[in-house]
């Protein structure tokens, strides 16, 4: 099995590296692939030294799978030449996310739907693919009817550009700006660009992804993304609305068993979850469960996954084992 990490020298791209190595993913040959200024440099997996290389090589060296962090322009540009030499691409980017005729796909969730004619599969967004793992098994016994989120985002989603703007200006050092405004110690309202209707890419994301996800175009979302000065996670605080009366024990109950979750809740013991527990780790921790008690049928939550693993390098590598344990590659 051979499996393309094209964008292999991004912050995502190491990660899937890693989790490919951690996963004990069954392949013989791993094809790092890059920009042209990238071409030729050098990066370790499974303690062998290989060499970056460009798409056309990549394409040329026939993977069966080519698992895709380089941005939406990239994806445009490229899936479709690795799908067209019969290479299955599993995509990172927004680029295919809503195109109807891609799927999207959280393993835990839907990758019942997948095919061996998909050959462009679109992996969420990292805010959104924590949301749903956390809810799924909730909206399948109450059925959800809507869904308050405000997110608190680690500079890992931006990038490395971002890290080192954090970093520098906790040093005190000049450095270039990933955002418009200083990022430590301050708390930044806008991920992505912002829309015609005053919500960024970031927050309309999460209200499509999870109705596309769901498989349910009745689920309401509604979104606030913010940018603060963390590492190791994204965090999310969440009210949900049900059609259907439950129980804590019952909520208890169902989150204990859902797949990719971990419930941590013992706020006696000061137990929640936090991105300093949630930092490479490939669940989703949920916590600080409770009765909105200004309104029925409704549930507070806190939200919290490492978005460069499970957001991100997890999921897709997720994807290529179910796809390689039912023979659709
Ligand atoms: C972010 N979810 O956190 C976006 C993309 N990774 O910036």
């Amino acid at each position: 099995m051979k499996v393309a990490v094209v964008g292999a020298t991004g912050l995502v791209g190491g990660e899937i590296l890693k989790v490919l190595e951690e996963r004990n993913f069954p392949v013989d040959e791993v094809l790092l692939v890059a920009s042209e200024k990238s071409i030729g440099t050098k990066k370790t997996f499974k303690g062998k030294e290989l060499t970056v290389m460009g798409v056309k090589e990549a394409i040329a060296a026939k993977p069966e799978i080519a698992i895709f962090s380089a941005g939406g322009s990239t994806s445009l540009a490229e899936a479709p030449n690795f799908a067209a030499a019969g290479i299955t691409v599993i995509d990172n980017s927004s680029a295919w996310r809503m195109d109807p005729t891609k799927k999207l796909v959280v393993p835990e969730i839907n990758a019942k739907e997948l095919t061996k004619a998909d050959k462009i599969i679109a992996n969420p967004n990292c805010s959104t693919i924590q949301m749903v793992v956390a809810l799924n098994e909730l909206h399948k016994a109450f059925k959800i009817k809507r869904i308050v989120v405000s997110t608190y985002q680690s500079v890992t989603g931006t990038g490395k550009k971002a890290v080192d703007q954090l970093m520098n200006e906790r040093a005190g050092k000049a450095g270039e700006m990933a955002y418009p405004y200083k990022i430590d110690l301050n708390v930044i309202p806008h991920i992505d660009v912002f829309t015609e209707n005053g919500y960024t890419k970031e927050e309309m994301k999460m209200v499509k992804e999870t109705k596309k996800i769901f498989g349910d175009d009745s689920v309401k979302v509604t979104a606030t993304t913010v940018r603060i000065p963390v590492m190791g996670g994204h965090s999310e605080s969440v009210n949900v609305e049900f059609a259907k009366d439950f129980t804590l024990e019952e909520v208890y109950a169902i989150l204990e068993k859902t797949p990719g979750v971990i419930v941590v809740d013992d706020v006696k013991n000061l137990k929640y979850p936090m991105p300093q527990d949630a930092h490479q780790k490939d669940e989703v921790l949920v916590g600080r469960i409770r009765l909105d008690e200004t309104q029925e049928r409704t549930l507070n939550m806190w939200i919290v996954a490492d978005n460069l693993r499970k957001g991100a390098a997890t999921n897709a590598v997720q994807i290529a084992e179910y796809l390689l344990a039912h023979d659709l590659v």
